[in-house]
């Protein structure tokens, strides 16, 4: 299905559009959204690749967008850009998520850093100027860029966690200030885990949900645990291969009493795919007994 192409109108520094379905921007290629409540507002964080049909990622900046009733759409001006982090050799602003008001992102190869803002659409600025998390904290790893990935998850007694990685699956908890790490780097494994990147932890009714992107061509998958450090017990595909991208990236919100999935997808443009992709939002629903049903992309 072809989406109907929105152009937004500019508004002082801002520009405001009116989404027509999937994908949610269309003027825009947005990709490795993650979604941010505070009051009635719903915030995204998105990646951005520049330029359509590429061979490879050109991600230089990260995009912060508002709704309040996710039809109408607010751009803020660039709020983080990958060279606000002067140690970040690699100049890839890959996937990122921001927690009141700090926002851990990759940078492909050197590393995981963390920026902060006093308000939810920035600017951010490098909150370290060193990266929080580098390849050395992924003990594990066989290969250079498993230090990707950040997410967030705050949980009910207020302990801030973070999780990551490529290939394997990393956590650990951060101090109260956010920008230090607490403890020891731990790995999450369970039976039937075959993680590939993008894990998001998030909790219903008491149980705590890992879902996290599976092979390549990538799949949402999700396992669930009475704790957040585990045993996880794998509980199957959530989404399936996500039109003609490589990659697909989740992030998953209660809002206004709904709770949603955010992911991209790369085949709904003419010149979209895995390195020009698309934020896409759909309903996620849960089983009585907690378990998710699938979620397949909507064109409303
Ligand atoms: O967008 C760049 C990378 O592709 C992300 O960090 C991964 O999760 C995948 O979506």
């Amino acid at each position: 299905v072809m989406p109907e192409l929105v152009q937004p109108t500019k508004k002082n520094d801002r520009y405001v559009f009116q989404s027509k379905g999937n994908p949610i921007i269309t003027h825009h290629y947005t990709s490795d959204p993650a979604a941010l409540v505070i009051n009635d507002t719903l915030w995204m964080y998105t990646g951005h690749d520049f330029e359509g049909g590429q061979r490879d990622y050109v991600m230089r900046d990260w995009l912060v967008y508002s709704t309040t009733d996710m039809k109408t759409w607010t751009e803020y001006p660039v709020p983080l850009k990958v060279v606000d982090f002067e140690w970040a050799t690699s100049k890839s602003a890959f996937a990122g998520h921001v927690a009141e008001y700090y926002w851990y992102i990759s940078t492909n190869w050197t590393g995981i850093g963390v920026a902060v803002a006093d308000r939810p659409e920035g600017p951010f600025k490098d909150a370290l100027g060193k990266p929080l998390l580098t390849n050395e904290d992924c003990f594990a790893s066989t290969h250079s860029w498993a230090c990707i990935d950040p997410a967030i998850f705050i949980d009910d007694d207020g302990t801030p966690w973070i999780f990551w990685g490529n290939r394997e699956c990393y956590y650990a908890k951060l101090k109260d200030n956010m920008i230090e790490i607490d403890g020891d780097v731990k790995q999450i494994n369970f039976e039937g885990f075959s993680f590939t990147e993008a894990p998001w932890v998030h909790k219903y009714q008491g149980k705590y949900y890992l879902t996290y992107a599976t092979e390549f061509p990538e799949k949402i998958a999700y396992a669930m645990a009475d704790i957040i450090e585990g045993p996880y017990e794998y509980k199957g595909i959530l989404n399936e291969i996500a039109g003609n991208s490589n990659t697909n990236h989740q992030s998953i919100v209660e809002y206004k009493g709904e709770w949603y999935f955010l992911y991209h997808n790369g085949g709904i443009q003419t010149d979209g795919g895995s390195y020009s992709r698309s934020v896409c939002i759909d309903r996620l629903e849960y089983n009585e007994d907690g378990t998710i049903k699938r979620i397949v992309m909507t064109s409303e």
